[in-house]
């Protein structure tokens, strides 16, 4: 395996399995605070990245590639409220999509066309959860410091998701 690109993938499985470690912490901040919904919603958000952060690490095993299983940060697991929550949630994600720009920028570099191709899954998965992360934003900025707001928002958040999704 190339080892730029085997580097590259090696970073990518750090940042899915930071950002499953991240959603975990805020999915536990949320059960702490009452917000049933928010929590389920991020410890699904959890679950999934620790899938992306798997797929990666067997797909490099199968191209004969040297996984490195990473050391992680410690995540941040206070917030001052949903909004807060939230902007860390669409930053988490804003920089997941960068990293993954940059190894499909490589990979044509390199001209590695396989791992070009395996990687259009984390594009299209990217878009898809960033424009979601930004819905739920808007919502909350919308809402504002409103608590009967934020009660809606923890019920519906779920509901919210799943369309999205599905649109
Ligand atoms: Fe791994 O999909 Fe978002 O970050």
């Amino acid at each position: 395996m190339n080892t730029t690109i085997e580097a590259l993938l090696n970073s990518q499985i750090k940042y899915e399995a930071q950002a499953s470690l991240q959603y975990l912490a805020m999915a536990s901040w949320a059960d702490a605070k009452g917000y049933n919904g928010v929590s389920d919603f991020f410890y699904s958000q959890s679950d999934e990245e620790r899938v992306h952060m798997s797929k990666l690490i067997k797909f490099v095993n199968e191209r004969g590639g040297n996984v490195i299983i990473p050391a992680l940060d410690k995540p941040k697991d206070t917030y001052e409220g949903l909004n807060e929550l939230f902007e860390k949630f669409l930053e988490s994600e804003m920089f997941v999509t960068e990293q993954i720009n940059h190894v499909i920028f490589e990979c044509l570099q390199q001209k590695d066309y396989n791992v070009h191709n395996f990687m259009q899954w984390y594009v299209t998965e990217q878009l898809e959860e960033e424009a979601m992360a930004r819905t739920l934003l808007d919502k909350l900025n919308i809402i504002g410091a409103d608590k009967s707001g934020h009660y809606l928002f923890d019920r519906d958040i779920n509901t919210i998701a799943a369309n999205h999704t599905n649109e």
